[in-house]
């Protein structure tokens, strides 16, 4: 074959792979077998160097920094787009179309997400690309050309179409952003390298983008979306939603979230929609746009000081807010860690009003560096709990200090451990090379014994997230607050009334000092009636619901005493393994592993907390008061669901997620919280989100509620 053209059909089958996997996210072939077609490509260029053009899928990077960029003339002004924040805002907008549009009525809208990146221009020329530069000030920009040629998403060369020939000239306009788990990767990367840590996506993104040495932006995971159009010549486009479809038939990325709707309600419905689905959406967005579908009715519209009449963003409430860190103070929780709190002054961030925010531990905060008097700013999205995301440096107070470690616990002020929190590692010395990782000494160690291979060697690898505990387990009144919270809890001993401030005021009486009291309450009957706020009637409600809660399973009571790492689950296999409290109480470490979902972990965990005097004292004392149910083991043919992994999400209507959850478990099965390939079912109710859509991808059975009824009443149909 002339190398001519078996050239041009090697470069092409890799753009078509190129696509399908950058574009799409839709690969085709394995990555080896890219590798293999991407060297077979490199090496024909190295035999015939006189053929090699620039737009072959091998020259993406190997540009040579520059000292600067050189600016570069938009041909057609980039506009900018003007927001609202308001349906009343809103309605001027469509006002103001509606005047001016009297005369036709076959107008519609286009919808689409606002990408939260830095938007760039490209430019193609006979379907090669020659050019890319940022947005600038609508009029001048940068001439990025060398760095947008390192992007996976932007095709070097536009892909042939059947259906569309490819334009002599195509200015596409777009978004460069990078995608939440690829931001989430790169930064946690950047602190195990300790290079810079960034705020958000868009910052990432535009300073990746104007990095002047091209290889280093070929290290972050940018990406491109079209959203419009520059200057075209040797096509002609009736209406975005054409353009689009013929983008996406070139090569470009296009959002698949794109819609073409009718009128204001269709435009709201979009918006209420995607605000909804804003947590399962792969990258950021700050709102929506709404654009005028047809190029001839934009263009009757035109545009009034670099803004279109045609096109608004209507945009989210605000997930980032600027605030003052007032104090920042260390909470000691139920098990004694204690986490830094930063105390803000009171702001509102994505609709609610925010005055706390965790540091999450002694890493973090020598990271972050935070100070008293600091200015922040904070972000909440979704329902994740407010982060502080960046400390505006130029406005800190002249005389601040780091925050001091606490050398002694803020509650009782007994002395301060530090943990270092270490991952370890199982060499082989034969080798000297790792052969497993794991998080804590026991399970490597365990791992070691149990391979009964003498060259595996035990390694520490030191992280910085070190967290600091209180030394008195057992007494500081903290821990003791937070381990009664929890007792009294609804999955534990759910007691009524006995809420967080009852619990200060009786252990501040002397009436509590550890859960088995609270049995003992009705010894002091009077005394409680008497106090502030109570009454006859409350307290007598109150010692009944209490004397209720000693009729209790016993998942509950394990899972009610706290152990470390021990939660609801763990608490059902541990009962259902051994039946009753002493044998649990007395289970070995072997007894313990030997169960399917205890690691060497729990295990010592669970018998190191039955070690403990305090503990022993503790059951001494409360056991005698409860009566605990007896499990009564089920045949296999009552548990239809054995063993089978079931997940639910989403608003359900009929039924309590919890009494979904008791009937499947009583069924056998195991009711999980993420969604994997081991996933058997999942059960969806309304605005299901990110689990739905990964159910979906690995082509898991997804049950309605309805469905579930059935799956009940009439297991065999399922499975
Ligand atoms: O997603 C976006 N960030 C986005 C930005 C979008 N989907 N559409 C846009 N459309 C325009 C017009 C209507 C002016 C063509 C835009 C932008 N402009 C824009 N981005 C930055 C400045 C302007």
């Amino acid at each position: 074959m002339d190398p001519h053209l078996k050239y041009d059909n090697l470069k092409e089958v890799i753009r078509r792979h190129d696509y399908k996997y950058y574009v799409l996210d839709d690969p085709e072939i394995s990555d080896i077998e890219y590798d293999i077609l991407f060297r077979g490509l490199s090496s024909f260029e190295r035999k015939f160097p006189e053929l090699l053009t620039s737009d072959s899928p091998t020259q993406r990077v190997g540009i040579a920094p520059v000292s600067s960029f050189k600016t570069y003339e938009h041909n057609k002004q980039m506009l900018s787009l003007s927001n609202v924040f308001s349906k009343s805002e809103l309605q001027d907008f469509f006002k103001r179309i509606e005047k001016r549009m009297m005369d036709v009525s076959d107008y519609d809208f286009y919808c689409e997400p606002k990408m939260d990146g830095a938007a760039i221009s490209l430019i193609f020329e006979d379907g090669i690309l020659t050019r890319g530069a940022t947005r600038g000030d609508g009029t001048t920009g940068e001439d990025i050309t060398s760095n947008v040629k390192t992007i996976k998403s932007i095709p070097q060369k536009l892909l042939q179409s059947s259906s569309f020939p490819i334009p002599s000239y195509l200015e596409i306009r777009g978004e460069i952003y990078i995608s939440k788990d690829d931001f989430e990767r790169l930064n946690k990367n950047a602190i195990h390298s300790d290079d810079k840590v960034f705020a958000n996506p868009r910052n990432a993104a535009s300073g990746s983008l104007r990095q002047l040495d091209p290889k280093i932006t070929s290290k972050r995971p940018l990406s491109f979306m079209a959203h419009g159009l520059g200057e075209v010549r040797g096509a002609e486009f009736k209406s975005l939603e054409a353009l689009f479809l013929n983008l996406a038939n070139l090569g470009l990325p296009v959002n698949k979230l794109n819609k073409k709707v009718n009128g204001i309600e269709g435009c709201i419905a979009y918006y209420e929609n995607i605000l909804a689905n804003r947590d399962s959406i792969p990258f950021d967005i700050d709102g929506v746009v709404y654009k005028i579908n047809q190029f001839a009715y934009q263009d009757k519209l035109g545009e009034i000081s670099r803004s279109p009449r045609w096109a608004i963003a209507h945009k989210f409430p605000a997930e980032e807010a600027t605030t003052l860190i007032e104090e920042i103070n260390f909470q000691v929780g139920r098990t004694g860690i204690l986490t830094p709190v930063a105390r803000l002054k009171p702001v509102k961030v994505g609709g609610v009003i925010v005055s706390n925010c965790t540091l999450h531990n002694i890493d973090e905060l020598q990271r972050l560096d935070p100070r008293i008097g600091d200015t922040v700013v904070i972000r909440r999205a979704g329902d994740v709990i407010p982060q502080i995301i960046k400390i505006i440096e130029s406005k800190r107070p002249d005389e601040s200090s780091s925050i001091d470690i606490p050398r002694f616990c803020p509650a009782c002020n007994s002395k301060i451990k530090q943990e270092n929190q270490s991952d370890w590692e199982v060499i082989s010395s034969l080798k000297n090379d790792k052969v497993k990782s794991f998080g804590s000494k026991i399970e490597a160690e365990y791992f070691i014994n149990f391979s009964n291979r003498p060259e595996y060697q035990l390694k520490e690898i030191t992280n910085r997230a070190a967290f600091i505990k209180c030394s008195s387990v057992f007494s500081c009144p903290e821990i003791v607050k937070g381990n009664l919270i929890h007792f009294v809890s609804r999955k534990a001993f759910d007691i009524d009334g006995l809420g967080q401030e009852i619990l200060n005021t009786f252990i501040q009486k002397s009436y509590l000092s550890d859960p088995s009291d609270i049995f003992c309450l009705e010894n002091y009957r009077l005394d409680l009636e008497k106090l502030e706020g109570f009454g006859k009637k409350s307290i007598s409600n109150l010692l009944t619901s209490i004397n209720n809660s000693r009729n209790i399973e016993l998942s509950r009571l394990v899972y009610s005493l706290g152990i470390p790492e021990v939660g609801e689950a763990t608490s059902r296999n541990l009962a259902s393994a051994f039946l009753d409290f002493s044998s649990i109480q007395n289970a070995s470490f072997i007894n313990l592993i030997e169960l399917d979902d205890i690691g060497p972990k729990v295990a010592s965990n669970i018998v190191n907390f039955f070690k403990h005097e305090y503990v022993s004292k503790l059951l001494v004392n409360l056991i005698p008061h409860l009566k605990i149910k007896k499990i009564i083991k089920k045949n296999i043919d009552e548990m239809p669901l054995l063993n089978m992994q079931i997940v639910l999400t989403g608003k359900l209507a009929r039924f309590s997620r919890d009494e979904i959850k008791e009937s499947l478990i009583s069924m056998g099965a195991k009711v999980t919280s993420s969604v994997s390939k081991n996933t058997n079912f999942i059960i969806a109710g309304e605005n299901a989100g990110s689990k739905l859509n990964k159910a979906s991808e690995l082509g898991i059975k997804v049950l309605s509620e309805e469905n579930y009824s059935e799956l009940i009443n009439d297991p065999k149909k399922y499975i």
